[in-house]
């Protein structure tokens, strides 16, 4: 699915702001055909959990309505008019002057609507009903309760399976944009290297009628670097381009060129959209992970979209930050855990140079998934159905992120029960379907959960890298450094034994620390304890040479459901939820801005 754009004959408008806002206890009875009668209001893009001061939106757990009016031009419905939601979290059923327009599951990928049969020039009113509900048939999973009261009135209890405060709302933009009726509908790009030159393949897949394809593709400077022009032939054209000494997208030095498509009717140019690419390669070979064919060691982060009072509603200050942030530290790389980040953070992604592992929603596929480890459940692919939601999030985001230079890596899910009867026979098929769907044949991975022992697990072996999440000092082995040590050996011995020619990183590692919180003796949430855990791991990471990468666990505190093990949230972080640092980010930094990007273990 295209990012929209405004060009020469694409108009784009920006439905961002203040919107109407009601939670719904009978949807059932939902009438969108009347304006919304509600005192309450909430700025999109933003998660609603945060912006109210009342408790009982805050934890919310049901139906929910967001509405505002927009003007619409003759010259607007002259054209093909699109509405589209970056993300809505949950279920979203959208209504144009009360016409349902448009439906979608999954709360963190983008949906579209053409929308001209239900809008008249001048004012039109879109109305949203939502909810925040997630079960056994989602992702990510939720524990979903449902009571009936005795006036009939439903009211639902959805316990997150995952470690992050379930916040929801029309969190990213929400954009209405106009293409002519002969249109680009999707461009897939590729590209092979030979030598000092490259190509860049591109498939293009067109709507309506058209005689001529013009594509062009400019460097930094906006130079036109190549050039081809195809006559019309059906709705999927495939066209290279020569580019003589090209400039690869290297990590931390970006280089992206613009890939411009326009269509010709008659002489009329009826659509122009432009595409940024970065020509590079990845892969996979003898234990190491090549970006441009050289090795790449990862340094980062697992992240989450979440910040103050915007909850996981796209906060672009932040994301700017964050990779500059990152940047200083001498990290080149994160993981989108535990959802599709914003498109937005993936343009900035590419344009920054930053690495990134893109993963799924798919997260909490564990029965009795507890934060402590001590999970109950062992019938995970017996009581789950997740497959349909987790196969629909794959098809989506690849069509969303395909060409991303920056997505080196897909993250099929996060911590599965990989080690139970079944967990093979559901994955083989996603596994597949990732390579089926992405022309460039990214690595794949699933990231896996420590509790599912090394010796027991029935999915890794399909993985292009181990992707490991481990604990040690933490939720095992605690305050003993020398048992966590050989445990962590012990661990990474047996993955090696079974899968010798893997390359092996840690996607998260780490220790909960408050912030201003000391000691002499080094005890658990102290300062000095989250580094004398890394100083430790890090000692072994060092040891090992198919080790490829450390991305620890978390970026920044962040909020999670309450309970016994959470201080107002996960305090993993390197730095707090404002983003201050901890003794350990500046024992990080050291270590990193002394590790190169490329060649590290040789
Ligand atoms: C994990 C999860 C992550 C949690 C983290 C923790 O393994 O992948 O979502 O936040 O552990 O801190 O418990």
């Amino acid at each position: 699915m295209l990012y929209p754009i405004a060009t020469e004959t694409r108009m784009l408008f920006d439905l961002n702001g203040i919107w109407r806002f009601k939670t719904e206890d009978h949807p059932e009875k939902a009438d969108p055909q009347t304006k919304l009668e509600t005192d309450r209001f909430m700025a999109v893009p933003g998660a609603f959990n945060d912006q109210s001061a009342d408790k009982d939106i805050r934890f919310y757990t049901g139906y929910y309505w967001y509405e505002r009016e927009f003007s619409v031009t003759e010259e607007m419905l002259s054209k093909r008019l699109v509405l589209r939601f970056g993300a809505v979290t949950h279920e979203a059923w959208v209504y144009v002057n009360g016409k349902e327009a448009a439906y979608h599951k999954g709360g963190f990928l983008p949906f579209e609507a053409v929308i001209n049969e239900a809008v008249h020039p001048g004012t039109n009113r879109v109305t949203v009903l939502a909810n925040n509900l997630l079960d056994y048939t989602t992702v990510p999973v939720g524990k979903l309760k449902k009571t009936v009261t005795d006036d009939g009135l439903v009211q639902y209890h959805s316990e997150e399976n995952f470690d992050f405060f379930n916040y929801a709302g029309i969190i990213r933009p929400v954009r209405l944009y106009t293409t002519n009726w002969t249109y680009l509908k999707d461009i897939v790009l590729n590209n092979t290297i030979d030598g000092s030159d490259a190509t860049i393949h591109a498939n293009l897949s067109i709507d309506g009628e058209y005689d001529k394809v013009i594509v062009r593709v400019f460097d930094e400077d906006g130079n036109e670097v190549a050039k081809s022009e195809t006559q019309a032939n059906g709705t999927n054209i495939n066209t290279g381009l020569h580019i003589r000494d090209a400039r690869l997208w290297e990590p931390l030095n970006a280089y992206l060129y613009d890939v411009k498509v326009e269509l010709y009717k008659d002489g009329k140019l009826e659509d122009s959209y432009t595409e940024p690419f970065g020509i590079r390669t990845v892969e996979v070979k003898d234990s190491k992970f090549l970006i441009n064919g050289k090795p790449f060691y990862f340094k980062g982060f697992g992240k989450h979209e979440d910040t103050y009072l915007h909850g996981r509603g796209l906060n672009e200050v932040a994301n700017v930050a964050d990779l500059n942030i990152m940047k200083e530290m001498g990290a080149n790389s994160f993981r989108t855990s535990h959802y599709p980040y914003s498109e937005e953070m993936m343009r900035l992604s590419d344009r920054m140079g930053f690495v990134v592992i893109d993963e799924t929603p798919a997260v909490g596929i564990f029965e009795g998934f507890t934060v402590n480890i001590n999970m109950k459940g062992d019938n995970t692919w017996e009581t789950m159905d997740t497959y349909e939601a987790h196969e629909q999030s794959l098809r989506e985001l690849i069509a969303r992120d395909k060409n991303h230079a920056c997505v080196v890596m897909w993250s099929i899910a996060n911590e599965a029960a990989t080690h139970q009867q079944g967990a093979a026979e559901y994955f083989e098929p996603l596994f597949e379907l990732v390579h089926e769907l992405d022309v460039q044949k990214r690595p794949r991975t699933q990231v896996h959960i420590m509790v599912a022992p090394a010796d027991k697990d029935l999915v890794m072996g399909m993985t292009d890298v181990i992707c490991l999440n481990r604990y040690y000092g933490w939720y095992v082995t605690l305050g003993d450094m020398a048992k966590s040590e050989e445990e962590m050996r012990k661990d990474l011995d047996t993955w090696l034994r079974r899968f010798p020619d893997k390359p092996i990183m840690y996607t998260e590692y780490g220790a909960d620390t408050v912030a201003g919180l000391h000691s002499l003796y080094s005890i658990p949430f102290t300062e000095e304890y989250q580094v004398e855990v890394y100083e430790m791991m890090a000692r072994v990471m060092d040891d090992y040479p198919s080790f490829i990468g450390e991305q620890t666990w978390n970026f920044a505190d962040f909020e999670t459901k309450i309970g016994i093990g959470r201080v107002q949230g996960n305090k993993k972080g390197v730095f707090t939820r404002a983003r201050e640092p901890k003794a350990i980010a500046h024992w990080l930094k050291e270590r990193w801005t002394r590790i190169p990007d490329f060649y590290y273990k040789g």
